[in-house]
């Protein structure tokens, strides 16, 4: 199974970094468990940390009862974030994407080690600031059709996320009563408010604190945690301008480019 694992992470990584669309793993394996999956992206990190690309943090997808129902779960997901999926102007390439989809975030920054059964306390204390975000995700699979096993597999979609200027103290606002406007090309597109995150974001991260523990893993200081996805995520296309207001904290820009 080990030798099977590395090749499918192989394969995995070999289209993320080309964006070539695959076929479903589990077409061919439908053997592969959760656990499997959770092995494939590790391994496949293991490739990015090996070209260059570190482990910067963590996302948690499937956060919204929406998007658990949409893939038949009641359990979010996580994905691991590296260096080169960091946007640093408001700027987004296509080029490198497939089929990207952009959805409003939080980001907490953490300056603590955070493992095991943490509680909300233990995350406030452990976080640094929180800001606005925005994550762009890109699933591997044709149509963006997967089962819970190829998405994770996929490292959660994970593709680009970019953070606001502004960063914020963990005790500036109630982050659950955020309300978020998002308008591309000038239309509302999509509203949401930071409750949409598991009824409050920072239960967002107490749950990947969990997760992480289950796998022998934790978050380290100078993290950042995409908590998940405050509204449902919107098609882009070249030409494309995003703003998302985020009220009273500012607004974050996206143009999309061709290359
Ligand atoms: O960030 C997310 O919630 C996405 C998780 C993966 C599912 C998808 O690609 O829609
Ligand atoms: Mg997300």
């Amino acid at each position: 199974m080990s030798e099977l694992l590395h090749t499918l992470a192989e394969h995995v990584y070999t289209h993320q970094r080309s964006a070539e669309e695959m076929d479903k793993l589990t077409i061919e394996h439908p053997e592969l468990t959760v656990d499997d999956a959770y092995e494939i992206q590790r391994l496949a990190l293991e490739l990015y940390h090996k070209a260059g690309d570190p482990l910067i943090g963590w996302k948690m997808g499937l956060t919204s009862k929406a998007k658990q129902r949409s893939v038949g779960v009641d359990e979010p997901i996580f994905g691991r974030l590296t260096r080169s999926m960091e946007l640093h102007e408001g700027v987004l390439p296509l080029a490198g994407l497939i089929h990207p989809r952009v959805e409003p975030e939080m980001a907490f920054v953490i300056k603590r080690r955070l493992e095991g059964l943490v509680t909300p306390r233990d995350v406030w204390a452990a976080t640094e600031c929180v800001m606005p975000a925005l994550e762009v995700i890109d699933s591997r699979y044709r149509n963006f059709s997967f089962t819970l096993v190829d998405v994770v597999a996929d490292n959660a979609s994970s593709a680009r996320f970019l953070l606001a200027d502004q960063a914020y103290s963990p005790y500036h606002t109630a982050w659950d009563e955020v309300g978020v406007v998002m308008r591309q090309n000038g239309d509302v597109v999509q509203t949401g408010a930071g409750a949409a995150i598991l009824g409050h974001p920072v239960r967002s991260v107490v749950q990947l604190v969990h997760m992480l523990s289950r796998h022998g893993l934790a978050v380290e200081p100078g993290m950042v945690i995409l908590a998940g996805g405050i509204t449902e995520a919107v098609h882009v296309h070249p030409g494309d301008t995003l703003e998302i207001d985020f009220d009273g904290l500012g607004t974050l820009r996206l143009a999309v480019t061709e290359a």
